[in-house]
């Protein structure tokens, strides 16, 4: 392209790199979905074509961009755990981020009718997504941040199972449900719902309780095909040394190939990361 006079505007255009080798999280949230869940009718307090739709939309992003090791899902949020040493955009934030928004926006989209076949979307009220990028500096922060939104899950989850029996089984009004609940610590929470409405909380669908996780599940795709010998699951993460390239272009096929799961797990304790999706946190 000539140069013209106008070029210089190009060099505004400022750098916005994501420090390099170290994990990141892109977190994304609908936006103003209080109002969003009321206009469609979501069921209170969990909506389980609500969530499958979120998990569809994560599964197409993460099939769109292989370097998404892990995502995690609740509520109207989704956080995506991209690998370590990913040049994926040479790390620009803001292509990153703008990249999974518009992907998980525009498949939430398109998917909308298959789990909400007689709600159909209006344009006054369509589902848009705010998102950013974190970056994390070791296995421990990034293990914290999957433990904090667990957490999350865990803490709101019993709050709305709760209250909404108050409510729906219990008789009581919005305002008189949220002042019993005022102060009330989980074991309270807990035995509120066993002894007056008989629901032991742990019974409760895990969907509900622990989330949605989402990855690769290389292990099946292991198992179905022809097993080479000595494949260690720990050894499929790519931002490892390999022993030659071949190996390397090999193991992306097969994570490339691989079925994406989503799995209501625990992920605070260790056994998701040492045994059943190793090669996450595995690349030194
Ligand atoms: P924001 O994110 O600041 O734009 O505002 P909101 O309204 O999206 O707030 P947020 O993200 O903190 O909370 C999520 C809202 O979505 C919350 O009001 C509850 C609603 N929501 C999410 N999942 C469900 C569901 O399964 N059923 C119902 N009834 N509501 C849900
Ligand atoms: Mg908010
Ligand atoms: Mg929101
Ligand atoms: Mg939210
Ligand atoms: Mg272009």
């Amino acid at each position: 392209m000539a140069n013209s006079r106008y070029e210089y505007v190009r060099n505004r255009e400022l750098p916005d790199p994501l420090l390099p080798n170290a994990y990141f999280v892109v977190r994304i949230d609908g936006r103003g979905f209080h109002k969003f869940s009321k206009h469609y009718d979501f069921a209170k307090p969990n909506d389980l074509n609500a969530l499958n739709l979120l998990n569809a939309a994560a599964t197409a992003v993460m099939r769109q961009l292989p370097d998404i090791v892990l995502g995690y899902g609740v509520s109207d949020e989704y956080s995506f755990l991209f690998r370590r040493r990913t040049e994926l955009f040479d790390r620009r934030a803001s292509k990153i981020v703008t990249t999974v928004v518009s992907t998980f926006t525009a498949a939430y989209t398109f998917l909308w009718p298959q789990y909400f076949p007689d709600r159909p979307l209006v344009a006054e009220m369509l589902p848009t997504f705010d998102g950013r990028a974190v970056v994390y500096c070791t296995k421990k922060e990034i293990r914290d941040y999957f433990s904090w939104r667990q957490v999350d899950c865990h803490i709101n989850n019993l709050y709305n199972t709760t209250f909404h029996a108050l409510m729906d089984k219990g008789g009581m009004s919005n305002t008189d449900a949220e002042a019993r609940l005022s102060g009330t610590v989980a074991a309270d929470k807990n035995e509120i719902l066993f002894s007056q409405f008989g629901i032991n909380y742990n019974n409760e669908p895990e969907i509900f309780k622990k989330g949605n996780v989402a990855f690769r599940d290389l292990k099946k795709l292991v198992e179905g095909e022809e097993q080479p010998e000595n494949l260690k699951l720990e050894d499929m993460n790519l931002d490892k040394e390999f022993s030659s390239k071949n190996a390397k272009a090999k193991a992306r096929r097969r994570i490339q190939k691989a079925e994406i799961v989503v799995q209501h797990v625990d992920i605070i304790q260790d056994y998701f990361w040492n045994e059943r999706a190793p090669w996450i946190l595995a690349d030194e």
